[in-house]
């Protein structure tokens, strides 16, 4: 009976209606896509209304119908035709004064005609939608998801006509407790369709999905697979990488499955010189295309080898904040601008913080030789001992590591951002790490955790998740939540683990050009006084291999009200909001300039 009726609580945890997507498609670019973005039709819709009847009942004829009066006496209370429009990609928050503060759902709606070809499919990719999205095409369902920083589509072959097409999303980025984020952030909730959203066709049977990389401990074995989508599965592929002079041709089994593996004499990527490669993946009836960068990485000791040598990650933290207009950052002229910044600054690795940025920032990152922390917002105190939660997180990372495993630049996946031991928080962690190690096993794992005082001058690095990381990851804000910047002069470092330590967050508000002596808070003053402090502690840290601190650009955040200062701002940022550098920045660059002359990024070609 106890089993009875611990099941059905667990089964009341799951969502009703499983998503039903596809797996993602995982390389977009080297396909036939045409664009969604633009205006967009939307209903503000607060109480769910387009949704939920009276009862609270889902509606037949909610607004994925997109009615419209047949007659002069016809009832209908909604009209996408002429109501406001919002630009897609775009969060809402920042496009209309209104709905600055605005949690709650939005629908979308976008008409568009398609001839569709013979022998094809189609599918609607959304690059992103915060947070949970139902989408119909037609009036029909094709399909829900959650999470508001991953790609997912879904097909809609059978659904697509030539003209008078209407995709209709219900966007919805309530906050809620047992969702990954849950409901304390320090970041914006910005709602929306905040990435590219676009059509995809492919022929009946296609490439859905490839991993081409390295072998784990290799610099000249290339490994992975090839995964086929349709009813022609058995097929003969070849993989080409026309500069290199390869030619290798495998076959797919029964169920569209080929392992690859061959040995190649390629030039390494590396920040200094991050060479990619065009390869071809080519079946019978397709072809895709990418830019793919080959690189190893291994940790040994307390070291992190890229290409077998040891290297330090001089890096900076990154949310995805529009640099200079604000609101979420979309497109990849902000991923330059933000890259560029941090290249500015003297970086060869970025964290992007705290959920996967969009698919520019990686890929700009690829070509920039700019390697990356990229992580799931598995962050605060989020429901360690629900199943659904567990799912959801589970499926975040499954959908961040699909889109971005065959980028070179991306280093290191981590599953967690300062969350609180306890054993049911170590075993989530422990399943989300397996689960990524099977899913890429090159990539190193991290988390950010915290640490604790030993004694007054001593910080140790003891948390169990340790065990189970290759790198560990530490935020501290010594000389901001705790104490005064001269406090960093006493402290020493220890860890329980003979592990690389990225010291993944540390810092102090500043806004920029208020100025002060360097103990009044929120002047530039302080913020750099706090960083020439934090910089001679983390010198002498004998296992440090890479920092990255809190963080480039002043963010929007809720939880930070103070008027004439924070304004809503996080003021972290070596960069303000307008893009003016703090004089924080020039003690940061300075040393990573240090850095770089001792040691450079294997500045040594293969
Ligand atoms: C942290 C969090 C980060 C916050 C930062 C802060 O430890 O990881 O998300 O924004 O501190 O500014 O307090």
């Amino acid at each position: 009976m106890k089993t009875i009726i611990l099941l059905l609580s667990l089964l009341a945890f799951v969502p009703s209606v499983r998503a039903q997507q596809i797996d993602l498609i995982a390389n977009t670019d080297g396909r036939k896509t045409i664009s969604l973005d633009g205006k967009w039709q939307t209903i503000v819709d607060p109480y769910e209304s387009g949704f939920y009847n009276y009862r609270y009942q889902p509606s037949d004829n909610g607004y994925f119908k997109n009615a419209k009066p047949k007659t002069k006496s016809d009832l209908i209370e909604y009209d996408f035709d002429s109501s406001e429009s919002l630009q897609v990609p775009g969060d809402w928050n920042t496009q209309s004064d209104q709905l600055f503060f605005y949690e709650g759902t939005i629908w979308y709606k976008k008409s568009f005609d398609y001839q569709r070809r013979p022998n094809t499919r189609l599918f609607v990719y959304f690059g992103a939608a915060n947070y949970f999205a139902d989408v119909y095409l037609n009036g029909e369902k094709v399909g829900q998801h959650e999470g508001g920083f991953t790609p997912f589509n879904f097909e809609i072959t059978k659904l697509v006509r030539d003209t008078g097409n209407f995709l209709v999303v219900k966007v919805d980025n309530k906050r809620r407790r047992d969702a990954v984020p849950t409901l304390m952030t320090d970041w914006w909730n910005y709602g929306g369709l905040t990435r590219e959203v676009k059509l995809i066709e492919t022929s009946t049977t296609f490439v859905h999905d490839y991993l081409i990389q390295l072998a784990k401990g290799s610099r000249n074995r290339v490994s992975g697979w090839v995964k086929l989508a349709g009813d022609k599965l058995k097929q003969r592929i070849t993989i080409r990488i026309p500069e290199a002079g390869i030619t290798k041709t495998f076959a797919t089994d029964g169920n569209g499955f080929a392992a690859i593996d061959f040995n190649a004499d390629l030039k390494l990527w590396f920040p200094e010189n991050p060479k990619l490669y065009e390869v071809v993946v080519e079946v019978e009836t397709d072809q895709v295309r990418d830019q793919i960068g080959f690189r190893s990485l291994e940790t040994k000791g307390t070291d992190i080898l890229l290409n077998g040598r040891p290297i330090f990650l001089r890096g900076i933290c990154i949310h995805e904040e529009a640099p200079l207009r604000g609101g979420r950052a979309y497109s990849r002229e902000d991923a330059r601008t933000l890259l560029g910044w941090a290249k500015e600054l003297g970086a060869n690795f970025v964290r992007l913080a705290h959920y996967p940025h969009n698919e520019f920032m990686v890929r700009e990152a690829d070509r920039m030789g700019i390697m990356v922390w990229s992580e799931i917002p598995v962050y605060w105190t989020i429901q360690w001992e629900n199943p659904a939660t567990f799912e959801n997180a589970r499926n975040q990372l499954t959908e961040m590591i699909a889109r971005d495993k065959n980028r070179a630049a991306v280093v290191i996946w981590s599953v967690a951002n300062e969350t609180p031991l306890s054993d049911a928080r170590l075993s989530f962690l422990k399943n989300l790490i397996s689960h990524a190690r099977s899913l890429d096993a090159t990539r190193l794992l991290s988390a950010a955790m915290e640490r604790h005082y030993l004694d007054a001058t001593t910080q140790m690095i003891d948390d169990p998740l340790g065990e189970y990381l290759d790198v560990l990851g530490c935020n501290e804000y010594v000389g901001w939540y705790d104490g005064l910047p001269e406090k960093a002069d006493r402290l020493e470092w220890k860890s329980k683990y003979q592990k690389p330590l990225v010291m993944s967050e540390f810092g102090g508000d500043a806004l920029y050009n208020h100025h002060g002596d360097p103990l009044t808070r929120w002047t530039e003053e302080y913020q750099e006084n706090l960083y020439r402090h934090q910089l001679a502690m983390l010198k002498k840290i004998p296992f440090l291999r890479g920092t990255s601190p809190w963080i480039l650009t002043d963010f929007r955040s809720p939880r930070r009200p103070l008027p004439g200062i924070q304004d809503y701002w996080n003021r972290k940022g070596l960069i303000s909001d307008r893009g003016e550098k703090k004089k924080a920045f020039y003690v940061m660059q300075e040393w990573y300039r240090e850095l770089h002359e001792k040691g450079p990024d294997n500045a040594k070609d293969h």
